[in-house]
């Protein structure tokens, strides 16, 4: 029987010797053994450096970190798509807190944030935004500017809604805020909002192109007779401000890349349209463009000339029902009259349109809809008018009794 090397060993005998060749075997596996040992020291080693950082509360406070940035910045994203939605989300997430004085500093300071998307937000008439409104307004300093430093310094800061009503909101705030930081320049904040919309329109009319007729300084102190509460203002301050805006047209945010440096109030829109024709009722697709009060058609984009156009004064828009197409929106004349429109015939000529209304189908009810609000603002040409009208027709009337 063959005694093992632990029998021999137990039984106080030396081992028998080993073959040479299993000695250098096993004297091989004993080196490649004790490399092992060393690589798995060295890696200890290493891992010791690693291993506290890993429970190491900074570290965690910088991935924490890490991860609340990335958050942030997709809320912000989120925000410059769908202000209200990004709102949520940042409030949703721990990172913006849902007071008004967090939310405006966060529109007024942070970086990156689309100026449509603020307007927007901005311009909202739940209570909330109207605080918020509120709020960002008090950010500004208007102290000891004068009235179109302020505006440049308000209009920059965001980017004006279309709307007529979200207009005159903020415009309120902005008089309000700037009557607080210069008290006793105007006998109220009506003054200062008319005063306000006197000189954007006065920016529009001297520095677009397709106005004609520029008003010129004496026109611009006549416009503002009467509005200091039935006083005139000084007619020094009127001068500065008239030179101030001719001298340099207010910078609008220009998110869209649209040149907005000529208009404020820019609800243009244009998209493909179906349009139903006059006579013949044939559905035909035409690319439009809303812009000055008119409504273009054309056969391609790229067209340079119209097919027809459609002045909008006095006509109405209204959601219609067809029973071959979706989405339907109809322009119509409340008088019952024809619609006046011109368009070009196939040899050139450009002849009268001979619709009693124009009918459109949009791709989707949500494009009917921005269609429509984009054709009634553009319809009510000046939305302005009506708003100032009033505060002037307030103002003026409470001018002291003459003698
Ligand atoms: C035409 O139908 C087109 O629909 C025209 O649209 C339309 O003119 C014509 O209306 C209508 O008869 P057919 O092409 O089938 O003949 P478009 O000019 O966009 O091509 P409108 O006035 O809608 O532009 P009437 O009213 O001309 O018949």
């Amino acid at each position: 029987m063959a005694i093992s090397r632990k029998d021999s060993f137990l039984w106080g005998k030396a081992p028998p010797k080993l073959p040479p060749a299993v000695r250098r075997q096993s004297d091989t596996i004993k080196n490649h053994k004790s490399e092992l040992q060393d690589d798995i020291q060295k890696l200890r080693l290493e891992i010791s450096h690693v291993t506290p950082e890993i429970h190491n509360p900074e570290l965690e406070e910088q991935n924490k970190n890490v991860a609340r940035n990335r958050g942030f910045l997709h809320g912000k994203k989120k925000f410059n798509m769908d202000p209200t939605k990004g709102v949520r989300y940042l409030v949703e997430n721990s990172l913006l807190e849902w007071r008004a004085e967090s939310v405006a500093e966060f529109l007024y300071k942070e970086e990156g944030l689309n100026k449509t998307a603020i307007g927007n937000f901005l311009g909202e008439r739940k209570d909330m935004h109207l605080d918020v409104l509120k709020a960002f307004v008090g950010l500004h300093e208007f102290s000891d500017l004068n009235l179109v430093q302020a505006l440049r310094q308000f209009l920059w800061s965001f980017r004006l809604p279309g709307e007529a009503q979200k207009i005159d909101r903020m415009m309120e705030a902005f008089a309000t805020r700037y009557c607080d930081c210069n008290p006793g320049v105007f006998q109220s904040t009506d003054t200062c909002y008319i005063l306000s919309f006197a000189v954007i329109m006065l920016n529009t009319s001297l520095h677009n192109p397709n106005v004609k007729d520029k008003p010129s300084l004496q026109r611009f102190v006549a416009m503002n007779r009467g509005i200091n509460n039935g006083e005139d203002l000084p007619t020094e301050l009127l001068t500065n401000l008239y030179s101030s805006i001719r001298n340099e047209p207010f910078k609008i945010p220009e998110d869209d890349g649209n040149d907005l440096t000529l208009t404020f109030f820019n609800p243009d829109r244009e998209g493909w349209l179906l349009k139903m024709g006059g006579r013949v009722k044939t559905w035909k697709r035409r690319w439009f463009i809303l812009t000055d009060s008119c409504l273009y058609y054309f056969e391609y984009t790229t067209d340079k000339d119209p097919i027809g156009i459609i002045p909008l004064e006095n006509l109405c828009v209204r959601e219609a029902q067809c029973t071959s197409k979706p989405y339907c929106l109809e322009l119509y004349n409340p008088k019952g009259q024809k619609i006046k429109a011109c368009k070009t015939e196939n040899k050139g000529r450009v002849v009268q349109g001979k619709h009693q209304f124009y009918k459109f189908s949009a791709a989707t009810a949500d494009e009917r809809d921005d269609w429509m609000d984009a054709i009634r603002a553009s319809i009510t040409k000046d939305p302005f008018y009506d708003l100032v009208f009033l505060r002037k027709r307030k103002v003026i009337s409470n001018s002291p009794p003459q003698d």
